[in-house]
Protein backbone atom coordinates (compact mmCIF):
# COMPACT_ATOMS: atom_id res chain seq x y z
CA UNK A 1 0.00 0.00 0.00
CA UNK A 2 1.28 3.70 -0.41
CA UNK A 3 0.65 4.49 3.11
CA UNK A 4 2.99 1.50 4.04
CA UNK A 5 5.58 2.65 1.70
CA UNK A 6 5.94 6.08 2.26
CA UNK A 7 5.78 5.03 6.46
CA UNK A 8 8.39 2.62 5.26
CA UNK A 9 10.30 5.67 4.22
CA UNK A 10 10.07 7.43 7.31
CA UNK A 11 11.00 3.91 9.23
CA UNK A 12 14.51 4.04 7.01
CA UNK A 13 15.10 7.47 8.25
CA UNK A 14 14.70 5.98 11.68
CA UNK A 15 17.85 3.82 11.01
CA UNK A 16 19.62 6.57 13.17
CA UNK A 17 18.49 4.00 16.04
CA UNK A 18 18.73 0.46 15.04
CA UNK A 19 16.29 -0.07 17.80
CA UNK A 20 13.81 1.99 15.83
CA UNK A 21 14.10 -0.53 12.64
CA UNK A 22 11.68 -3.17 14.11
CA UNK A 23 9.12 -0.75 15.79
CA UNK A 24 5.88 0.65 12.96
CA UNK A 25 5.80 4.31 14.47
CA UNK A 26 2.76 5.18 11.85
CA UNK A 27 0.96 1.84 10.43
CA UNK A 28 -1.72 2.78 8.65
CA UNK A 29 -3.62 2.50 5.63
CA UNK A 30 -5.95 3.76 3.18
CA UNK A 31 -9.57 2.73 1.32
CA UNK A 32 -12.00 4.40 -0.37
CA UNK A 33 -14.87 2.71 0.86
CA UNK A 34 -17.14 5.06 2.48
CA UNK A 35 -17.76 5.88 6.47
CA UNK A 36 -20.67 7.33 8.37
CA UNK A 37 -19.68 10.91 9.65
CA UNK A 38 -20.17 11.12 13.02
CA UNK A 39 -19.01 14.51 15.68
CA UNK A 40 -16.41 13.42 18.05
CA UNK A 41 -17.03 14.34 21.98
CA UNK A 42 -15.43 16.71 24.05
CA UNK A 43 -12.26 16.53 25.22
CA UNK A 44 -12.09 18.10 29.23
CA UNK A 45 -8.73 19.50 28.22
CA UNK A 46 -8.40 23.69 27.80
CA UNK A 47 -5.86 25.84 25.76
CA UNK A 48 -3.33 27.23 28.35
CA UNK A 49 -2.44 29.95 26.53
CA UNK A 50 -3.61 32.76 24.45
CA UNK A 51 -3.66 32.85 20.62
CA UNK A 52 -1.90 36.92 20.95
CA UNK A 53 1.49 37.04 19.12
CA UNK A 54 4.18 38.63 20.13
CA UNK A 55 3.51 42.52 20.85
CA UNK A 56 6.89 43.35 19.55
CA UNK A 57 6.08 42.35 15.85
CA UNK A 58 4.00 43.61 13.01
CA UNK A 59 0.42 43.96 13.72
CA UNK A 60 -0.88 40.76 13.11
CA UNK A 61 -4.69 40.74 10.71
CA UNK A 62 -7.48 38.15 11.77
CA UNK A 63 -9.32 37.22 9.11
CA UNK A 64 -12.73 36.13 9.03
CA UNK A 65 -12.41 32.48 10.28
CA UNK A 66 -10.69 34.11 13.09
CA UNK A 67 -7.05 32.93 12.22
CA UNK A 68 -4.64 35.27 13.67
CA UNK A 69 -2.08 35.91 10.47
CA UNK A 70 1.58 36.91 10.78
CA UNK A 71 3.76 38.49 8.21
CA UNK A 72 6.98 36.56 7.85
CA UNK A 73 9.57 39.51 7.94
CA UNK A 74 10.54 40.48 4.69
CA UNK A 75 7.64 39.24 2.52
CA UNK A 76 4.50 39.73 1.72
CA UNK A 77 3.16 36.85 3.08
CA UNK A 78 1.02 35.72 5.90
CA UNK A 79 1.18 32.67 8.10
CA UNK A 80 -1.36 31.44 10.30
CA UNK A 81 -0.43 31.48 13.89
CA UNK A 82 -1.79 28.33 14.78
CA UNK A 83 -2.51 25.18 12.90
CA UNK A 84 -5.95 24.77 11.36
CA UNK A 85 -8.54 23.83 13.48
CA UNK A 86 -11.51 21.92 13.35
CA UNK A 87 -13.86 24.80 13.67
CA UNK A 88 -12.62 25.99 11.09
CA UNK A 89 -12.78 22.94 8.79
CA UNK A 90 -15.96 22.18 9.71
CA UNK A 91 -17.08 25.68 8.50
CA UNK A 92 -15.61 24.87 4.90
CA UNK A 93 -17.38 21.17 5.03
CA UNK A 94 -20.85 23.07 6.11
CA UNK A 95 -20.69 25.85 3.50
CA UNK A 96 -19.14 23.51 0.40
CA UNK A 97 -20.60 20.17 1.29
CA UNK A 98 -17.09 18.84 0.82
CA UNK A 99 -16.43 15.37 1.55
CA UNK A 100 -13.33 13.93 2.93
CA UNK A 101 -13.04 9.97 2.47
CA UNK A 102 -12.41 7.96 5.08
CA UNK A 103 -9.41 6.11 6.39
CA UNK A 104 -9.16 2.17 7.38
CA UNK A 105 -7.05 2.54 10.64
CA UNK A 106 -5.14 -0.30 11.91
CA UNK A 107 -6.42 -0.97 15.65
CA UNK A 108 -3.50 -1.21 18.54
CA UNK A 109 -4.80 -4.52 19.31
CA UNK A 110 -5.78 -6.15 15.69
CA UNK A 111 -8.22 -5.25 13.50
CA UNK A 112 -9.05 -2.08 11.42
CA UNK A 113 -11.91 0.60 12.00
CA UNK A 114 -12.56 3.57 10.14
CA UNK A 115 -11.37 7.21 10.90
CA UNK A 116 -11.85 10.61 9.60
CA UNK A 117 -10.96 14.08 10.77
CA UNK A 118 -14.69 14.04 12.49
CA UNK A 119 -14.20 10.26 13.56
CA UNK A 120 -10.46 10.31 14.62
CA UNK A 121 -10.37 7.18 17.46
CA UNK A 122 -9.53 10.27 20.75
CA UNK A 123 -11.69 13.30 21.89
CA UNK A 124 -11.00 16.26 19.90
CA UNK A 125 -12.63 19.88 20.40
CA UNK A 126 -13.40 22.76 17.82
CA UNK A 127 -10.37 24.31 19.14
CA UNK A 128 -7.87 21.31 18.31
CA UNK A 129 -6.02 20.92 14.84
CA UNK A 130 -8.36 19.25 12.14
CA UNK A 131 -6.48 16.25 11.02
CA UNK A 132 -7.10 13.14 8.47
CA UNK A 133 -6.85 15.83 5.80
CA UNK A 134 -5.11 15.00 2.87
CA UNK A 135 -2.94 17.78 1.22
CA UNK A 136 -5.70 17.55 -1.61
CA UNK A 137 -8.70 18.45 1.55
CA UNK A 138 -6.42 21.47 2.67
CA UNK A 139 -5.84 22.93 -0.66
CA UNK A 140 -9.56 22.76 -1.41
CA UNK A 141 -9.76 24.48 2.22
CA UNK A 142 -7.03 27.29 0.82
CA UNK A 143 -9.44 27.83 -2.38
CA UNK A 144 -12.43 28.06 -0.56
CA UNK A 145 -11.39 30.71 1.58
CA UNK A 146 -9.74 32.58 -0.98
CA UNK A 147 -12.98 32.64 -2.68
CA UNK A 148 -15.18 33.82 0.60
CA UNK A 149 -13.08 36.62 1.18
CA UNK A 150 -13.18 38.02 -2.30
CA UNK A 151 -16.61 38.10 -2.64
CA UNK A 152 -17.15 39.71 0.51
CA UNK A 153 -14.39 42.14 -0.26
CA UNK A 154 -12.09 41.25 2.53
CA UNK A 155 -9.12 40.45 0.46
CA UNK A 156 -7.91 41.46 -2.68
CA UNK A 157 -8.12 39.92 -6.25
CA UNK A 158 -4.42 39.79 -6.19
CA UNK A 159 -4.66 38.05 -2.68
CA UNK A 160 -5.36 34.07 -1.90
CA UNK A 161 -4.79 31.67 0.30
CA UNK A 162 -2.42 28.36 0.04
CA UNK A 163 -0.12 26.17 2.18
CA UNK A 164 3.11 27.57 3.01
CA UNK A 165 6.05 27.04 0.39
CA UNK A 166 8.75 24.91 2.67
CA UNK A 167 10.82 28.15 2.49
CA UNK A 168 8.23 29.95 4.47
CA UNK A 169 7.62 27.05 6.87
CA UNK A 170 11.55 27.60 7.89
CA UNK A 171 11.37 31.28 7.97
CA UNK A 172 8.62 30.50 10.24
CA UNK A 173 10.30 27.92 12.30
CA UNK A 174 13.73 30.06 12.50
CA UNK A 175 17.04 29.03 11.99
CA UNK A 176 17.20 27.35 15.69
CA UNK A 177 18.40 23.23 15.20
CA UNK A 178 14.79 22.80 17.34
CA UNK A 179 11.48 24.57 16.73
CA UNK A 180 11.44 25.32 20.93
CA UNK A 181 11.44 29.17 21.15
CA UNK A 182 13.16 31.71 22.36
CA UNK A 183 10.88 32.19 25.40
CA UNK A 184 12.59 28.61 26.97
CA UNK A 185 15.52 28.10 28.41
CA UNK A 186 17.29 24.85 27.91
CA UNK A 187 20.30 26.07 30.22
CA UNK A 188 19.09 23.35 32.62
CA UNK A 189 18.62 20.21 29.97
CA UNK A 190 20.52 17.14 30.24
CA UNK A 191 21.70 14.79 27.98
CA UNK A 192 19.36 11.91 26.97
CA UNK A 193 20.92 8.81 27.42
CA UNK A 194 19.86 5.34 26.20
CA UNK A 195 17.07 3.65 28.52
CA UNK A 196 14.15 1.16 27.76
CA UNK A 197 11.34 2.16 26.08
CA UNK A 198 13.29 6.15 25.42
CA UNK A 199 14.79 6.71 22.37
CA UNK A 200 18.43 6.95 22.20
CA UNK A 201 20.06 10.40 21.06
CA UNK A 202 23.15 8.52 20.14
CA UNK A 203 23.64 10.01 16.71
CA UNK A 204 25.48 13.36 15.71
CA UNK A 205 22.47 14.54 14.07
CA UNK A 206 21.36 15.09 17.44
CA UNK A 207 22.78 18.17 19.60
CA UNK A 208 22.47 16.18 23.06
CA UNK A 209 22.08 19.63 25.22
CA UNK A 210 19.15 19.86 23.85
CA UNK A 211 17.40 17.09 25.57
CA UNK A 212 14.81 16.26 26.84
CA UNK A 213 13.43 19.61 25.45
CA UNK A 214 12.12 21.77 28.07
CA UNK A 215 9.33 22.50 30.18
CA UNK A 216 6.76 23.10 27.55
CA UNK A 217 8.32 23.15 24.41
CA UNK A 218 5.48 21.21 22.91
CA UNK A 219 3.35 18.23 22.02
CA UNK A 220 5.62 15.93 21.68
CA UNK A 221 5.40 11.82 22.54
CA UNK A 222 6.71 12.28 25.97
CA UNK A 223 5.77 9.69 28.69
CA UNK A 224 2.15 10.61 28.78
CA UNK A 225 1.69 9.73 24.92
CA UNK A 226 -1.26 7.19 24.56
CA UNK A 227 -2.19 5.74 21.10
CA UNK A 228 -5.39 4.47 21.10
CA UNK A 229 -5.30 3.14 17.31
CA UNK A 230 -1.59 1.28 16.13
CA UNK A 231 0.98 0.33 18.20
CA UNK A 232 3.39 3.19 18.23
CA UNK A 233 5.02 2.73 21.30
CA UNK A 234 8.19 5.10 21.58
CA UNK A 235 8.49 8.03 24.16
CA UNK A 236 10.81 10.78 24.54
CA UNK A 237 13.00 10.74 27.55
CA UNK A 238 12.58 12.40 30.24
CA UNK A 239 9.70 14.90 28.57
CA UNK A 240 6.35 15.08 29.68
CA UNK A 241 3.11 17.13 28.64
CA UNK A 242 -0.14 17.19 29.33
CA UNK A 243 -1.39 15.58 26.10
CA UNK A 244 -1.95 12.06 25.54
CA UNK A 245 -2.73 13.06 22.10
CA UNK A 246 -3.55 16.01 19.98
CA UNK A 247 -3.79 19.07 22.16
CA UNK A 248 -5.68 22.44 20.93
CA UNK A 249 -3.96 25.03 19.13
CA UNK A 250 -1.74 27.21 21.00
CA UNK A 251 -1.50 24.89 24.28
CA UNK A 252 2.02 25.58 23.97
CA UNK A 253 4.26 29.08 24.12
CA UNK A 254 4.78 30.94 20.66
CA UNK A 255 7.71 31.17 19.02
CA UNK A 256 9.68 34.49 18.86
CA UNK A 257 7.35 35.14 15.87
CA UNK A 258 4.28 34.75 17.94
CA UNK A 259 3.68 31.60 16.10
CA UNK A 260 2.45 28.43 17.76
CA UNK A 261 2.98 24.78 17.18
CA UNK A 262 5.49 24.63 14.66
CA UNK A 263 7.44 21.84 16.83
CA UNK A 264 4.91 19.27 17.90
CA UNK A 265 1.13 18.97 17.87
CA UNK A 266 0.46 18.04 13.71
CA UNK A 267 2.35 17.75 11.50
CA UNK A 268 1.55 20.10 8.89
CA UNK A 269 1.26 19.72 4.92
CA UNK A 270 3.72 22.81 2.66
CA UNK A 271 3.14 23.16 -0.57
CA UNK A 272 6.46 21.88 -1.93
CA UNK A 273 6.37 18.63 -3.85
CA UNK A 274 9.46 16.62 -1.59
CA UNK A 275 12.54 16.13 -3.84
CA UNK A 276 16.14 15.50 -2.24
CA UNK A 277 17.71 19.36 -2.92
CA UNK A 278 15.31 20.33 0.15
CA UNK A 279 17.94 18.31 2.21
CA UNK A 280 20.72 19.70 3.96
CA UNK A 281 23.29 18.75 3.25
CA UNK A 282 24.32 17.01 6.45
CA UNK A 283 21.22 15.03 6.29
CA UNK A 284 21.48 14.20 2.62
CA UNK A 285 24.64 12.40 3.87
CA UNK A 286 23.86 10.68 6.77
CA UNK A 287 20.39 9.75 6.00
CA UNK A 288 20.13 7.84 2.55
CA UNK A 289 16.87 7.23 3.07
CA UNK A 290 15.78 10.93 2.76
CA UNK A 291 17.20 10.74 -1.24
CA UNK A 292 14.60 8.91 -1.87
CA UNK A 293 12.13 11.29 -3.35
CA UNK A 294 9.87 9.20 -6.31
CA UNK A 295 11.36 11.29 -8.64
CA UNK A 296 10.48 14.50 -6.64
CA UNK A 297 6.69 14.78 -8.13
CA UNK A 298 5.29 11.61 -5.91
CA UNK A 299 5.55 13.04 -2.23
CA UNK A 300 4.67 16.53 -0.90
CA UNK A 301 6.39 17.87 2.04
CA UNK A 302 5.17 18.02 5.45
CA UNK A 303 6.91 20.28 8.08
CA UNK A 304 7.04 19.99 11.94
CA UNK A 305 7.09 17.03 14.44
CA UNK A 306 4.14 15.75 16.03
CA UNK A 307 2.29 14.55 18.91
CA UNK A 308 3.22 10.57 17.81
CA UNK A 309 7.28 11.77 17.56
CA UNK A 310 9.81 10.61 19.80
CA UNK A 311 13.15 10.59 17.89
CA UNK A 312 15.27 13.69 18.53
CA UNK A 313 16.37 13.73 15.15
CA UNK A 314 12.74 13.91 13.95
CA UNK A 315 12.38 16.98 15.97
CA UNK A 316 14.27 19.08 14.42
CA UNK A 317 13.38 21.89 12.86
CA UNK A 318 14.50 21.23 9.03
CA UNK A 319 13.81 17.53 9.44
CA UNK A 320 11.24 17.12 6.28
CA UNK A 321 8.75 14.57 6.09
CA UNK A 322 6.97 13.42 3.02
CA UNK A 323 4.32 11.68 2.21
CA UNK A 324 1.71 11.36 -0.73
CA UNK A 325 -0.95 14.33 -1.37
CA UNK A 326 -3.81 12.03 -1.03
CA UNK A 327 -2.87 10.52 2.45
CA UNK A 328 -4.78 10.99 5.46
CA UNK A 329 -3.81 10.20 9.23
CA UNK A 330 -3.60 10.93 12.81
CA UNK A 331 -0.43 12.94 13.15
CA UNK A 332 -0.74 15.65 9.74
CA UNK A 333 -2.85 18.78 9.64
CA UNK A 334 -1.99 22.38 7.89
CA UNK A 335 -1.52 25.93 8.44
CA UNK A 336 -2.52 28.12 5.75
CA UNK A 337 -0.74 31.57 4.42
CA UNK A 338 -2.10 34.51 2.89
CA UNK A 339 -0.06 35.70 0.06
CA UNK A 340 -0.27 38.88 -2.24
CA UNK A 341 -0.54 42.21 -2.41
CA UNK A 342 -3.58 44.11 -1.04
CA1 LIG B 1 2.11 14.83 24.08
Amino acid sequence: MKAIRAFSILLGILMLDSALQTVDLRGASQDASAAPAKTTSAESVSPTQSLDPSPHLDSPRTNSLGVVLIRIPGHSVWIAAHETRVQEFTAFTLSTGYQTEPVRWKMRYGGWEQRDWRQPGFPQTPSHPVIFVSYIDAEQFCQWLTRVERTNGLITARESYRLPKDEEWSLAVGSSRYPWGARQSIANSTPAMASPGGHLASDRLVDLKAFPPPLNAGNYAGSEFQDPNSSRQRTLRDYRDPFPQTAPVGSFPPNALGIFDLGGNVAEWCLDWYHRDLLSPELEDKVPFYNNDGGGRQYRVVRGASWIDSHPALLRADCRFFEFPEQRSDHIGFRIVLTGQP
